[in-house]
């Protein structure tokens, strides 16, 4: 078996976007494609010799081959070990888990998320850190240069590695152990919440359903919800995964989930609803005909922890993305902790984790975790709200009720138009930039412009500096409205617009999100000109 370096030409394209490098299938599928980013991974981490190295994936379409691909690379560039998933499959969370777990020098991750998956579907990969988080943005950056200067890829002569059972096999000097990609994910999780109080809690006909939607959570809920705490056999749905998630759109909200929505809004509802996404780290917290906002999960986990015992000892801090609801800002000050704003994506979450200045972490987009690993981690936060029902006992829509009247609430929405025109999109972004100098001041109904800008985020930890993260239009009473272009779509671009406004008066919490933000909705649509320069009349998605 020799070693190969096989010459090459670098492609102009392989900037990684908010979470790694994502494409069509068939993009990924060009000779040499994967091959150049995998080196140019290789090339800018310097990993010593012998290294040890994680890989798995969501098992989407084209998993199998990358992940051979992957180890025959690695055997050439000098890693010593490689832990793969059984059949290569690791849920993101999980693979984080067992970086961490077994002080790995890093990982290398193959998921493109909640995008659908297939042979005309998206696939992705990113590299992970030894804290188990993704790369930095210096980190990314480097790559990035290295994929547009690449020569030669190195690759070793050698036949398939069998994957599908657990054990030790070799590629050339380097071991290859396949390992059960769930029992060390189940072990950290048994190790932070109180499995015999949900355990109990189901065994007194508390009654939950999680929708894996095919995707890579199903082994993952099974295990853990069937088996280890007792649900009854089908409390998780659409278990088991597929390469193109059955055809669905693996994205757990609203929309895309709809399996769930129905049984969760229907009659006969069952007390406890959630999903997750295709690589199981984003999750949806439904109650009985209840949705529970990202924004508002992050405050309630926050503001019930201590009644977890991973966190009966309290939060060091919060930390939230930019465009995610201030609602985990108002529980912070309560908690007199601090509470950072950082822009979206969870890689900016891993230094202020790693210097102990914050135990949780979340996104608006569906996204919450803490410093049990350094990726937001789906299942966990499913636990963490079980862990909270069994404790209060309560329904959930009347603790997020109970949550409102205590501190107010942030009402907020997010109105996403998938592909547009790229050119459209930008110009919708560029034409708002123009606009900062006019817009400030100007009132708009009870609404006057405080503040706006084009997002820029100082590293609290390293000092690095991030420009560009998405503008903000922020009120005078601190509602906002934000726009920004997303970086994980494949097509066209996609342009988010986050609403947020806050209400105090108890009174007017019953308000559906829509009612109370219909005003910034149209300041919004007016200040943009979106309609006229996409000529979109409606989003594609509103979570
Ligand atoms: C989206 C979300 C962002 C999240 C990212 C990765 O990014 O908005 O909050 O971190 O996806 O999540 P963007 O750039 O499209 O807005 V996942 O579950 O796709 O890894
Ligand atoms: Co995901």
């Amino acid at each position: 078996m020799g070693i190969r370096s096989i010459s090459t030409q670098p492609f102009s394209d392989q900037k990684p976007g908010t979470s790694g490098l994502r494409k069509k299938v068939s993009v990924f599928q060009e000779p040499r494609y994967l091959e150049n980013f995998v080196q140019s991974i290789f090339d800018s981490i310097a990993a010593p010799q012998g290294a040890t190295l994680v890989l798995g994936g969501d098992g989407r379409y084209y998993n199998r081959e990358a992940i051979q691909i992957i180890l025959k690379m690695a055997a050439a560039n000098g890693f010593g070990k490689v832990l793969v998933g059984r059949g290569g499959i690791l849920s993101t969370p999980a693979a984080s888990c067992v970086i961490r777990k077994y002080q790995t020098f890093g990982g290398i991750i193959l998921s493109a998320s909640h995008n659908p998956g297939g042979p005309d579907g998206d696939f992705g990969i990113k590299y992970n850190s030894s804290n188990g988080g993704p790369a930095t943005e210096t980190v990314t950056e480097a790559i990035f240069a290295k994929s547009k200067a690449i020569q030669a890829y190195r690759m070793l002569d050698a036949g398939d590695v069998p994957l599908d059972a657990l054990g030790e096999s070799t590629l050339g000097d380097m071991t290859v152990q396949v390992i059960d990609p769930v029992t060390d994910y189940a072990e950290l999780m048994q190790s932070l919440f109180d499995f015999s109080a949900i355990h109990n809690l189901l065994a007194g006909g508390f009654r939950i359903k999680f929708d894996a939607m095919h995707a890579v959570n199903g082994p993952y809920a099974k295990e853990i919800l069937e088996h280890r705490l007792g649900a009854p056999a089908g409390s998780v749905i659409n278990g088991l995964p597929l390469p193109d998630f059955g055809g669905g759109h693996p994205d757990p909200n609203l929309t895309y989930a709809h399996e769930l929505v129905e049984i969760m809004y229907g009659t006969d509802a069952p007390d406890f609803g959630a999903a997750s996404d295709g690589d199981g780290d984003r999750n949806m917290i439904l109650g009985q005909r209840f949705f529970v906002t990202p924004s508002d999960s992050l405050a309630l986990l926050a503001a019930n922890a201590t009644l977890v015992p991973g966190y009966k000892n309290g939060l060091a801090g919060i930390a939230r993305s930019m465009p995610t609801s201030a609602a985990a800002d108002r529980v912070a000050q309560a908690l007199n902790i601090p509470c950072y704003e950082t822009p979206t994506g969870w890689k900016f979450f891993g230094n202020l984790m790693d210097a102990g200045k914050v135990t949780l972490c979340g996104e608006e987009s569906f996204g919450t975790g803490s410093n049990h690993v350094r990726e937001k981690d789906g299942l966990w936060a499913v636990l963490f709200w079980l862990n909270i029902l069994a404790a209060r006992r309560h329904p959930v829509e009347s603790i997020v009720r109970e949550h409102w009247t205590r501190f107010g609430r942030n009402f907020y929405s997010r109105y996403d138009y998938e592909g547009l025109p790229t050119e459209a999109a930008q110009g919708v972004m560029q034409h708002l930039k123009d606009s900062f100098a006019t817009l400030t001041g100007a009132q708009f109904g009870k609404y006057a412009v405080k503040l706006c800008d084009d997002f820029s985020y100082t590293d609290p930890v390293d000092g690095s500096v991030s420009n560009g993260q998405g503008v903000r239009i922020i009120f005078t009473d601190g509602s906002r409205i934000i726009f920004r272009l997303s970086g994980t779509g494949t097509e066209g671009a996609t342009l988010r617009i986050y609403l947020e406004a806050f209400e105090a008066d108890t009174a007017r919490h019953q308000l559906d999100a829509q009612v109370a933000l219909a005003e910034l909705i149209q300041i919004a649509l007016q200040i943009s000109e979106l309609k006229q320069r996409t000529g979109r009349n409606q989003p594609t998605v509103i979570t």
